[in-house]
């Protein structure tokens, strides 16, 4: 028998992910989505792209995007991650605006957009389990007077700690629209992208300074056999001495790089893999133009 009262309804919305460096953005979205589809560490500028992690119910859809941190661009890459967290604005249904609980500096100009926007702002202070109550406080108090009609959460991301009641107030909020993806997607991104990510991941965990940021990962194949995946990436650094640190000793940094980067890469794909890496020196890459846009820094969905 047809309803003619048709009451169900589908809501779906972007809900998109801001604050500055290393204030846990990457692992908020891990928990809201309940996959790792950003790659989370202690350094600063961990996240380079708009990731999107989607969360799929009968009667609701959600565009989680995670991305960079806010920073004063120094160089053409910086440059392009901004621009993601700008253009971010444009389609965000909800801003989930994070810091870390006892900051205070932030980006004059972009929170006046966001204040401007006239979309649900969330304002969320994350790692209170570093914190004690009182200073809670005092960060909701101080807040409270930047985003004025914001909704504020304090959570630990990294502990799971109040991410049920944040759920269920983005559930809330999400406009009345049918889903943007399929039904059973998880991202919008290609294996790949994710490889070369879990890469560059534990770069980041296992060399110093400047050398994860000089770093890019790019995969350049990718073959699935029945019991196993053939993938061989180029690691790209600026300078050769960066090339020297990479490779290590008589290879050891490399290898280590290589058994790790693996196992992170089976982990995630559940599937036995074979790794093979090498290092190309592409001089001043984080300052090209042409570069950025050959490594897909220069699209936003
Ligand atoms: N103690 C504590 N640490 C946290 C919490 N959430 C995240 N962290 C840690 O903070 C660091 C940064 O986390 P990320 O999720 O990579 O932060 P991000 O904001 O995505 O960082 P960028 O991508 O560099 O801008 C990691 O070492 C996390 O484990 C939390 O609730 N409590
Ligand atoms: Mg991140």
């Amino acid at each position: 028998m047809e309803n003619i009262n048709n009451t169900t309804s589908h809501k779906s919305g972007f809900v998109n992910i801001i604050g500055n460096p290393n204030v846990g953005k990457s692992t908020l979205m891990n928990q809201l989505v309940g996959e790792k589809v950003s790659i989370m560490t202690s350094k600063a500028q961990t996240t380079r792209h708009r990731i999107k992690g989607i969360v799929n119910d009968e009667d609701y859809q959600i565009v989680y995007s995670d991305l960079p941190g806010v920073l004063d661009p120094a160089y053409t890459m910086q440059k392009y991650m901004m621009r993601f967290v700008t253009d971010s604005l444009q389609d965000a249904d909800i801003i989930l605006y994070l810091i870390e609980c006892n900051e205070t500096k932030y980006n004059e100009d972009l929170v006046e957009k966001i204040n401007k926007m006239g979309v649900p702002i969330i304002f969320i202070i994350n790692k209170t389990d570093k914190y004690n109550e009182e200073q809670v406080i005092e960060a909701k108090n101080h807040w409270a007077t930047i985003f004025p009609n914001a909704d504020i959460f304090a959570i630990s991301a990294l502990n799971g700690i109040n991410i049920e009641p944040l759920r269920n107030r983005i559930i809330e909020l999400l406009p009345e629209c049918p889903p943007y993806f399929p039904k059973d997607a998880l991202t919008d991104r290609p294996m790949r992208f994710f490889v070369s990510e879990l890469i560059r991941e534990q770069i980041l965990l296992q060399y110093k300074k400047e050398i994860p940021y000089s770093v890019e990962v790019v995969v350049e194949s990718y073959k699935e056999d029945t019991d196993i995946i053939r993938i061989g990436a180029i690691i790209y650094v600026e300078r050769p001495t960066q090339k020297g640190i990479i490779i290590g000793s008589k290879g050891s940094a490399i290898k280590k790089l290589g058994t790790d980067a693996r196992a992170s890469i089976e982990d995630f794909l559940q599937k036995h893999i074979y790794l093979d890496l090498s290092v190309k020196v592409l001089k001043d890459w984080r300052n090209s133009e042409l570069l950025m846009k050959r490594f897909g820094y220069s699209f936003t969905d």
